[in-house]
């Protein structure tokens, strides 16, 4: 999980570094490694649209490829036509048709659907964004899901902020509070802890394998950047961004592995930099793969 959590961190970088558009996901790398670390292949993840290359990678997408997306390369997994939302398929990982918020919520409510119908054991794990629950997908899926004791975990990616807004400006209860309407269990976790997010998420995966039905988890942490690379988020006050990039979840991380013995400094270093060399050979080849063109626009890349 350490070193899926420095992928994400120096993944996100670079493709802020390169991309104005990109949506930075420092800050949140313990939800995104901690929900989806550990499902089985056959398993289905339904990431939210921010920060998901590194859940793409964990179920083995190649960093070339998505450094190549990033870009808008023809090699990318979405042929160049979409930056962080298309995921490769062949790895059961839900992907996005539009930047519509809140369609990922039913496509994987559906996904549960069928695997509850055909009578299988994987589950469906879904994250989403704070203000995204409030689209009203959102309370359709939750509800059928449970009435229909599904096997969907959701995990809200509590990043605190829509855009510029913050969420006490657009969502009045604690959202893990919603659970007890679906009568299903809900589960607030600080989102800076990646062995706390991984315990509680893999708790309601055992939950939803045995056929007990969805879970709502809330992980609690702060988007550092931010909307995307471009906006300087000064809507902020300074104040809180230093208390929240104070408790950074890989620092948090390498304290723990430090003063249990399980990693040296030295270990620690050999890992990041590691993961670096391994980023930036895959932008420096994805920065020579050719730009995607009308080709990937054609007609056998619309219908199947
Ligand atoms: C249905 C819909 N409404 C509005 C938008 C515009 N929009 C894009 S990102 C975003 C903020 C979403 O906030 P949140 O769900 O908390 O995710 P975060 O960006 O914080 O990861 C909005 C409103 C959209 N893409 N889709
Ligand atoms: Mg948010």
């Amino acid at each position: 999980m350490h070193r899926w959590m420095l992928f994400s961190r120096i993944m996100e970088a670079e493709c802020c570094r390169r991309n104005p558009r990109w949506f930075p996901a420092q800050g949140e790398e313990a939800i995104l490694v901690g929900a989806f670390f550990g499902l089985r292949p056959d398993d289905i993840a339904a990431p939210h649209y921010r920060g998901p290359f590194v859940i793409y990678a964990m179920r083995g997408a190649d960093p070339r490829r998505l450094a190549a997306q990033a870009l808008g390369k023809a090699t990318g997994y979405s042929l160049g036509r979409s930056v962080p939302f298309t995921g490769p398929a062949d790895l059961n990982v839900v992907p996005w048709v539009a930047g519509d918020l809140g369609t990922s919520i039913g496509v994987a409510a559906g996904a549960a659907l069928s695997i509850a119908y055909r009578g299988g054991d994987q589950v469906v794990v879904l994250s989403v964004g704070d203000g995204t629950t409030n689209r009203g997908d959102f309370h359709e899926s939750l509800n059928l899901a449970a009435v229909w004791k599904l096997p969907l975990v959701v995990v809200v990616q509590n990043n605190q902020y829509s855009i510029s807004l913050h969420l006490s400006s657009v969502t009045a209860a604690p959202i893990v509070d919603r659970a007890a309407g679906y009568g299903i269990p809900g589960v607030a976790v600080d989102g800076t802890d990646v062995l706390a997010v991984h315990e509680v998420v893999a708790a309601a995966v055992a939950r939803a394998r045995r056929g007990d039905g969805p879970s709502l988890i809330e992980a609690r942490a702060y988007r550092w950047g931010g909307h995307w690379a471009a906006d300087r988020a000064l809507y902020r006050p300074a104040t809180e961004v230093d208390e929240w990039t104070r408790r950074d979840p890989i620092t948090l991380l390498e304290t723990r592995l430090l003063d249990q013995g399980v990693l040296s400094q030295a270990e620690i270093e050999r890992v990041r930099r590691t993961v670096e060399a391994e980023v930036a050979a895959a932008f420096s080849q994805a920065e020579q793969d050719p730009p995607a063109g009308w080709e990937q626009l054609g007609i056998g890349e619309v219908f199947a």
